[in-house]
């Protein structure tokens, strides 16, 4: 496989202006990372153990992907965790991100079209470094991938893949992805939008909302029904469309670095080559296995950033003249948190594995997406606790991961619908 990634001048990225903050990281200490496994010994080598990498899970990564997750831990840290306080305080989204990651070649790194693709591995490797900095950056990430990216090439006309895939992997385009309405989130199948076949072109009437990047997308695609039919059917459309609008929504308290809006058609016209080949739930659910898959990935990054800042903050915070890590209930908090993140983490590389082989099923899918969200909301709002009044200024960065794992959560299926996807497996009753 191309390690596409070699090739970019790293200097020339990293030169890109970083927003300077008013505040300075507050930790005592930059949080360290150690993930060594062997130590010598008069006998030879002997494991050791890393609250990092406490199962050794980079041990099943190959060579390869260690070098682009370094790559991408690189980036993170050094480019994006500069920007994010004053993004996230302001609810700024920098688009010039997107070239970056363009640069980088992270965009759609698993799309096959014109590059080599990498495994899927990778993928969630870079979802999981982007979002220990913010599920705001990783969610730009994840919809131009698995949401956009994906199903032009799956389902796309040669016409349309040629005019969006290399400009979307570039990040000169940005896309996005509508599915939820204001009266249909969870059950996407009583959707309204309708989409109506007029000679060469469909005329297309509804809304979509909160829809991440809309406002800020040149590509947008849309689920919409056939009247004539009735199927659920994918469309195409650019921003400028005569009838198309993408206001924003304000006021979000969760990934307030991403812009969220609604996606509002009215008589917007779409040329048949813009239609998705696909018919039916099937399409946008396609899409929604792949992005749901980074998100398990990303959502424990998020969690690995607040382990490490409560565990650093505890050993050097002093009450009743100890480190708060030397009381029982810290430490059961943090192996509470090293336990599940770490079991998470395997659970998603195995899964990729599979996911690579074939031997994937949605349900396994639902089953990392719900275990990663909910593990990840718990570690974040128990590290929160655990930095006392710290923890809710976002100085410490701990509240705004708690924030945003709220709508992580919600996003993609609720923790409570993928349990029902489970359930429907398990019992072969549909409860919704
Ligand atoms: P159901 O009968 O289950 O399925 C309908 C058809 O779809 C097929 N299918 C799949 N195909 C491929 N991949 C998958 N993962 C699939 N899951 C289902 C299925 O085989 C069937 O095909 P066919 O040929 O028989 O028609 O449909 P249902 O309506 O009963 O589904 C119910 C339920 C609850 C599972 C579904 O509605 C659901 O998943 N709801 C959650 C909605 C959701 O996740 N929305 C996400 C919106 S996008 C978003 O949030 C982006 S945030 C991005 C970011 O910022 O990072
Ligand atoms: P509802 O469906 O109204 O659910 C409300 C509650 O009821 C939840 O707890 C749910 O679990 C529960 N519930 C629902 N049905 C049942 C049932 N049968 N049994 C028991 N409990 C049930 N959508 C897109 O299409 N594209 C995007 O890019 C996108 N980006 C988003 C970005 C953000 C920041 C957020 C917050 C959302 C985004 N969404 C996007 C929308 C997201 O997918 C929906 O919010 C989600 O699917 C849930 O839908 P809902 O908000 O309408 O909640």
């Amino acid at each position: 496989m191309t390690l596409f990634f070699k090739t970019i001048s790293r200097k020339s990225l990293f030169s890109v202006g970083s927003q300077s903050a008013n505040f300075t990281w507050k930790m005592p200490s930059p949080v360290k990372f150690s993930t060594s496994v062997v130590a010598s010994s008069g006998s030879g080598t002997k494991p050791i153990f890393s609250p990092h990498d406490a199962l050794q899970t980079d041990s099943l990564l190959t060579e390869e992907e260690v070098t682009i997750r370094d790559v991408a831990r690189d980036y993170a840290r050094n480019e994006l965790m500069p920007r994010i306080l004053m993004a996230n305080r302001n609810e700024v989204f920098d688009r010039e991100i997107f070239r970056e990651m363009g640069k980088l070649g992270f965009l759609g790194c698993t799309v096959g079209y014109n590059v080599e693709p990498t495994s899927s591995v990778t993928y969630g490797l870079l979802a999981r470094e982007i979002e220990y900095v913010d599920s705001a950056y990783r969610s730009a990430f994840s919809v131009q991938s698995s949401l956009v990216m994906y199903p032009i090439n799956e389902f796309g006309s040669d016409e349309i893949k040629k005019k969006y895939l290399d400009k979307l992997r570039s990040g000169e385009l940005v896309g996005c992805f509508g599915l939820t309405e204001p009266n249909h989130g969870s059950d996407p199948g009583g959707m309204e939008s309708r989409a109506l076949l007029d000679g060469d072109s469909y005329i297309l009437n509804g809304t979509k909302t909160w829809i991440t990047n809309s406002p800020i997308a040149d590509v947008i695609i849309v689920w919409a029904k056939d009247v004539s039919g009735g199927d659920i059917k994918g469309f195409v459309m650019e921003k400028g469309f005569k009838g198309l609008s993408c206001p924003k929504i304000q006021g979000k308290f969760s990934l307030r670095a991403s812009d969220t809006g609604m996606i509002v058609m009215e008589d917007v016209r779409v040329p048949k080559s813009h239609v998705l080949n696909v018919k039916g739930l099937k399409g946008p659910f396609s899409c929604l296995t792949q992005a749901r898959f980074g998100i398990s990935w990303g959502v424990l990054g998020a969690a690995e950033f607040c382990f490490s800042q409560a565990l650093e903050y505890t050993q050097n915070r002093k009450q009743f003249g100890r480190p708060l890590a030397q009381t029982q209930i810290i430490q059961k908090k943090l192996a509470d948190m090293v336990t599940e993140i770490n079991l998470g983490l395997i659970a998603c590389n195995h899964v990729g594995r599979l996911k690579d082989q074939g031997k994937l099923t949605p349900e396994m899918i639902s089953i990392l997406k719900r275990n990663s969200c909910t593990k990840a909301l718990d570690v974040a709002r128990n590290a929160r606790d655990m930095l006392g009044a710290n923890g809710v200024s976002d100085e410490y960065h701990i509240i705004r991961h708690s924030c945003n794992i709220e709508a992580v959560n919600t996003y993609e299926g609720t923790s409570d619908i993928h349990a029902l996807i489970i359930g429907r497996a398990v019992t072969g009753l549909a409860a919704f």
